[in-house]
């Protein structure tokens, strides 16, 4: 081989090693979930997984702990600075509980932000809303309210106790309620903890401590479920209306057997690409979180931040009878 020829082959050869190594210098994104285990939350991992491959040269890190407490979050914040990765997406389990260990992260110069449950502003460069809280929180009792032309004694059957995102929509749900759902009597709201069991438990003790209660309402899509099972086996389908947010998917089987009669939620594999999108700009500085700064999220189009950093996707989606099956057919 000429020696023309062997620095040819030695340069394709680096050129090939340059493009090879660019992959381990991908950049990280650890989309971090309240619990892992939760088919909401893979489903905005299969929207996270869809935007890293359309950006390139982004791995995911689909992480969270097995139940949905800030202290184990705080485990896995830590631990995801110990591995250097370059940016941390997080729906938190808890508002203030995870900004010290957040705050330690963008001190390292991870990029933060929060998304679908939100952190306090000093713990994040920006948070991401699904829809309007406001919104959310005014359709919850909507859903209940459209089948109870008389009214009634409905309860709430939220995630846990200090979900931030459950949190605000209850706060919003019981804004609107005496003016525009005057004859909807809010007896109760129990936790969860998005965990099956104790969800199952809490709907059960609703139900026997409010013998009149005409709907429960989950925000949850954990809770949504363990409801509409508990009025399915107590044989209180027709009696007791089980509503609130639900992946379709997993709740098509009780709009069918009649617990519940229409469910909301927005698209959870936009939420997660969305998340992506908007870290990837902020870790790659091609944006930069500030108010009033319009973001890209790809095909899912833009959001505008507010002066809290803060944006707000789409409107939500009503399932019903009508649509439930084509869309659990996606999530
Ligand atoms: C559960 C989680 C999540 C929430 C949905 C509606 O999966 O609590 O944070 O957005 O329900």
């Amino acid at each position: 081989m000429s020696i023309f020829k062997k620095l040819l082959v030695a340069a394709t050869l680096s050129a090939a090693f340059f493009v090879h190594s660019a992959h381990a210098e991908d950049i990280k994104i650890a989309l971090v979930v309240k619990s892992l285990g939760n088919g909401f939350f893979d489903a905005a991992n299969k929207g996270a997984q869809e935007a890293a491959k359309e950006l390139g040269g982004v791995q995911i890190i689909y992480t969270g702990p097995t139940k949905a407490t800030a202290e184990a979050q705080i485990e896995v914040v830590n631990s995801l600075i110990a591995q250097k990765v370059n940016a941390i997406a997080i729906s938190a389990n808890d508002p203030d509980a995870l900004v010290p260990a957040l705050k330690k992260a963008m001190e390292r110069g991870i990029t933060v932000i929060s998304w679908d449950s939100g952190v306090a502003p000093e713990g994040r460069q920006m948070h991401l809303n699904p829809s309007d809280t406001d919104l959310i929180g005014e359709t919850i009792i909507k859903l209940a309210a459209d089948h109870l032309p008389e009214g009634g004694d409905v309860a709430i059957l939220s995630a846990s106790s200090t979900a931030t995102n459950q949190n605000a929509w209850i706060e919003a749900a019981k804004k609107v309620l005496p003016e525009k759902f005057p004859k909807i009597n809010l007896v109760a709201t129990v936790y969860g903890d998005d965990d099956s069991a104790k969800s199952t438990d809490e709907a059960k003790g609703l139900l026997k401590s409010h013998p009149n209660l005409k709907a429960i309402i989950a925000p949850t899509t954990v809770g949504v479920v363990a409801a509409a099972q508990v009025v399915t086996d107590e044989n209180l389908i027709g009696k007791v209306n089980v509503t609130g947010l639900a992946l379709p998917s997993e709740f098509k089987k009780f709009i069918d057997n009649g617990a519940s009669q229409a469910v909301a939620l927005w698209n959870p594999i936009d939420l997660g690409y969305s998340a992506v999108y908007l870290a990837h700009g902020l870790a790659t500085k091609k944006t930069e979180a500030k108010p009033g700064a319009k973001l890209s999220i790809g095909r899912v189009g833009e959001v505008t931040l507010d002066d809290t950093n803060s944006a707000a996707m789409a409107a939500p989606f009503r399932f019903d009878k009508s649509n439930i099956e084509e869309f659990s057919k996606i999530y």
